[in-house]
């Protein structure tokens, strides 16, 4: 069944003519899987509408940052409310104080918080700051994963860069380029190798500790806990990159989930609520070298944003809630079982990886472990099944090298619907790729 959308392709013709490529970030122009781009109106709790009124069941979720679902009123309610008393001040308020202490009551490893605006300027902020703390120039990041669109981390990166297959930027300067080392996801002998090919030379260890931008790549067993001992015997920082994990894998995110202490941790997304907030935040020995009080310079017109602070605060209250982490993993984990299930009864080649709400399904053979294993997937048959389920009404990712999402306001009903699209997409792909 083609869902018709005139009214979507004449606003995507304009959008073309006004925005570069027809979007504000690359991988909203679905070039990795074919088909005219959405245009979106509306979401409420797990679904959104495009322009023509046609429903979709959502699992992009805004990337990431709609854990509650589209729009829930104690947000929207919050936000409106937070309008009429002002958007923004470019002065303290309370608010930011006191979504400052919620993160810390939850993160404890964040002892001094820093808000930005972006998760790009939380990764590229802390990369500075661990640079002017350690006095050292060079960065360990790993291949596949992804920290945003700052110079220093546009190299052999995850996200819209796997999804277009670039492993470098132009623009990008030879001599910053080459202050970035990268190396497998997983290998810690790699990591190894890297510090004593630079000894006293990395400023800082940065990593996704689940990685979600080459698709879902758990840690393997150990592999954290190696990064925090390699890092403080080097004396590099270690970063914990979790802009999508934070608030996402638990209350207390990636590094409660793996009892890893990271020296920095980075957030965005779900701690905004939907609206542009990020964050880094750490060591107070580390932070405290900071402006005003240091001398590592960082600055930002909107940040700490009262909207977007209020709009934080009601979030993780709505995640403060016994049992929500259960029931969402608790849904997430039938998705993936169900998905699992389908593949095998339809003898597909896939891997279903999940951690907690967030997975992907990797059409390919073996496990992916890292990203060289990631970009062995048949991204046509991703773009094939990612198509037919748009057509059934489900929203999935543009792209092999992202996650899918699962958030509190999809129900098992919604989670029923998707197990038996995806048996039809994958039954008709299956007729058509014999
Ligand atoms: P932003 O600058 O896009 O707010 O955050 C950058 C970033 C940093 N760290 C991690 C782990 C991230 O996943 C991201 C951004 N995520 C992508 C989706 N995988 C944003 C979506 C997009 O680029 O359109």
């Amino acid at each position: 069944m083609t869902r018709e959308r005139p009214h979507s392709q004449g606003i995507w013709r304009r959008a073309e003519q006004s925005l570069v490529g027809g979007v504000n970030s690359p991988v909203r122009a679905f070039r990795a899987v074919g088909g005219a781009p959405l245009i979106l109106s509306k979401g409420a709790g797990a679904r959104v509408w495009d322009a023509d009124g046609n429903e979709y069941l959502d699992y992009v979720c805004s990337w990431g940052a709609l854990i509650c679902g589209h729009a829930p009123a104690a947000i929207s309610d919050a936000i409106a409310d937070q309008a009429r008393r002002g958007t923004s001040f470019g002065i303290t308020t309370e608010l930011e104080v006191e979504l400052a202490e919620r993160i810390a009551g939850a993160i404890p490893s964040i002892e001094k918080i820093r808000f930005v605006s972006s998760g790009t300027e939380a990764t590229m902020s802390a990369a500075r700051l661990a640079r002017g703390f350690t006095g050292r120039d060079l960065l360990l990041k790993f291949e596949g994963c992804y920290h945003g669109h700052a110079d220093s981390f546009l190299s052999e990166a995850g996200s819209g860069l796997a999804t277009f297959g670039i492993s470098a930027s132009a623009g990008v300067p030879q001599a910053s380029a080459a202050l970035t080392i990268n190396v497998p996801y997983n290998d810690l002998e790699a990591v190894e190798q890297a510090f004593a090919s630079h000894p006293g030379a990395i400023a800082a260890v940065i990593v996704e500790p689940v990685a979600a931008n080459m698709g879902v790549v758990p840690p393997a067993e150990g592999f954290l806990a190696g990064l925090a001992e390699i890092s403080k015997r080097e004396g590099a920082v270690l970063i914990f990159d979790e802009v999508i994990t934070g608030f996402r894998l638990s209350w207390g995110g990636a590094q409660k989930l793996y009892g890893v202490t990271p020296d920095l941790t980075t957030l965005g997304k779900i701690i905004g609520g939907g609206l542009p907030v990020a964050a880094y935040g750490g060591r107070r020995e580390i932070m405290d070298r900071l402006t005003p009080l240091g001398d590592v310079y960082q600055a930002g017109t909107l940040s700490g944003n009262p909207l977007a602070m209020r709009a934080g605060i009601e979030m993780l209250k709505l995640l403060a809630v016994p049992g929500f982490y259960w029931q969402i993993n608790a849904r997430a984990g039938r998705l993936a079982e169900g998905l699992r299930t389908v593949l095998a009864a339809l003898h597909v080649e896939g891997q279903v990886q999940a951690v907690g709400s967030l997975m992907t399904l990797f059409f390919t053979a073996q496990p992916v472990t890292n990203y060289s294993d990631a970009k062995k997937s048949d991204t046509a048959r991703y773009a094939a099944f990612f198509n037919a389920m748009l057509e059934r009404g489900i929203l999935l990712a543009p792209s092999q090298f992202e996650a899918a999402f699962v958030s509190s306001a999809h129900t098992d009903a919604d989670i029923d619907a998707t197990v038996s699209a995806a048996k039809e997409s994958l039954t008709r792909g299956k007729k058509t790729n014999g």
